[in-house]
């Protein structure tokens, strides 16, 4: 692993998804699914997913998810719901009520909370397919109230025999009633414009390869989606007091995701940087997934040296990343400086994959720099808000002059006279 300084290294790096020719290759496919429903998406099926269907086969039935029960481990299924709850749990700490609040005059304003009808969940297939994901975006539905979701995830393609069995516990476990086998960008668009098979969603989420992502962004504006995940990202802010295998093991665990995934230690410690630097060589010749963590490391891995744990802080904050973890004598002193971070790791044990699987907060975060801007998949990503306005007639006629003189600045002669044909019958000025 390359140890350089900090200013050396490429801290803004965006990366960017998608060439012409996939992007016309989604418009197409939207289209054929907008137009044709479900004949489009049975021939785009077999043609993508080398799978055979008909419109009745196309819903996952009962028994299917009874079998997966039957298929997967009973370690998984403790883990897999003891995730589940303290996912829950966390979430339903994020939940906001209804307010109205009541003026002196008779006013009342006020913002309503209501969930979104319908959440269409996109689970990926193949190496990338995650059960903890399936958590991750469902459960958070489920606490905002979103009465139908409904996960679409590719069929079996070549060898496979049908769905992965850990997903479709997955999400019977998080509670999800209605599941497709479908995958792709047809999945993303028949969610989006619905089929005779599959009713139209209001929201799609959930990850998927680039054909999906391209999809997504397509269909925004007919359906809400959640935001365009990059690849993985981890970076470490350490000092002396770090375990180098520790920084090593964290760093590889996010490496192993992805090619493009990015893993840098942050440090001020020449001692610390080759002990991690060294470590890593070490951990990674053991590692099963060593290919994808090695690829990852050698283009976008580093150690960043810095001159002191301030100097540190700023490179964190201009990086703006996935996951920070914090490795430093006391990491809570330095909470109050870290800005941009989507989920920030405070301490030797707070592993990253205890995010990633376990503790409650949700995996699904911002990367690419957005964590400048944008927050963790949460409960009011699926909730919308309707305000309120109640004015009673003497809030009226106290403010309506105001409220004519705001629109006659504007041209909107309509919009005043709207005021004042109330003014003149019941006698403000
Ligand atoms: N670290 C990933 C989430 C994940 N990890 C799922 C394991 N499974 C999000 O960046
Ligand atoms: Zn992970």
């Amino acid at each position: 692993m390359r140890i350089m300084r900090a200013e050396q290294f490429n801290i803004d790096r965006q990366v960017e998804y998608g060439t012409p020719e996939q992007n016309e290759a989604v418009k197409s496919i939207v289209e054929a699914i907008r137009t044709e429903g479900d004949a489009a998406l049975l021939r785009l099926t077999e043609q993508f997913d080398r799978v055979k269907l008909d419109a009745s086969s196309l819903r996952v039935t009962e028994a299917e998810i009874q079998a997966a029960y039957d298929k997967v481990d009973a370690d998984f299924l403790v883990a897999i719901r003891e995730a589940a709850a303290n996912v829950r749990t966390f979430h339903e700490k994020q939940m906001r009520n209804s307010w109205i609040d009541m003026q002196p005059d008779g006013t009342m304003l006020g913002q309503v909370l209501r969930p979104l009808k319908r959440v269409g969940v996109y689970v990926p297939g193949g190496k990338a397919a995650y059960p903890s994901s399936v958590l991750m975006n469902v459960i958070p539905a489920q606490v905002a109230g979103v009465p139908e979701i409904v996960m679409v995830t590719p069929p079996a393609t070549g060898g496979q025999e049908g769905i992965n069995p850990y997903i479709l516990v997955a999400a019977a476990e998080a509670g999800v009633k209605e599941m497709y086998r479908i995958g792709g960008a047809q999945a993303v668009a028949a969610l989006a414009y619905g089929t005779d098979t599959i009713a139209p969603v209001d929201k799609i989420t959930g990850p998927g390869n680039i054909y999906v992502a391209l999809a997504k962004r397509a269909v925004f504006g007919v359906v809400d989606i959640d935001s365009i995940a990059g690849p993985s990202e981890i970076a470490v802010l350490a000092d002396d007091s770090a375990d180098a295998s520790y920084v090593a093991a964290d760093l590889l665990s996010q490496a192993e995701h992805d090619e493009m995934a990015s893993a840098v230690l942050v440090t001020a410690s020449e001692t610390l940087a080759e002990a991690v630097a060294a470590e890593v060589e070490r951990q990674l010749a053991l590692l099963p997934r060593e290919a994808i963590a090695r690829s990852s490391i050698d283009n976008y891995g580093a150690v960043l040296l810095v001159d002191s744990l301030d100097a540190g802080i700023d490179i964190i904050n201009r990086m703006a990343p996935e996951h920070l973890e914090v490795l430093t004598a006391d990491p809570m002193a330095l909470l109050a400086r870290i800005e941009n971070a989507g989920a920030i790791f405070l301490g030797p044990y707070s592993s990253e994959p205890v995010g990633d699987y376990f503790a409650g907060p949700n995996h699904i975060l911002p990367t690419n720099g957005t964590a400048r801007f944008s927050s963790p998949v949460n409960v009011d990503d699926f909730l919308k808000k309707s305000s309120l306005i109640y004015y009673s007639k003497e809030a009226l006629l106290a403010n309506g002059s105001k409220i004519m003189t705001l629109a006659r600045h504007e041209g909107l002669e309509g919009h005043a006279r709207a005021i004042e044909i109330r003014l003149e019958r019941e006698g403000g000025k």
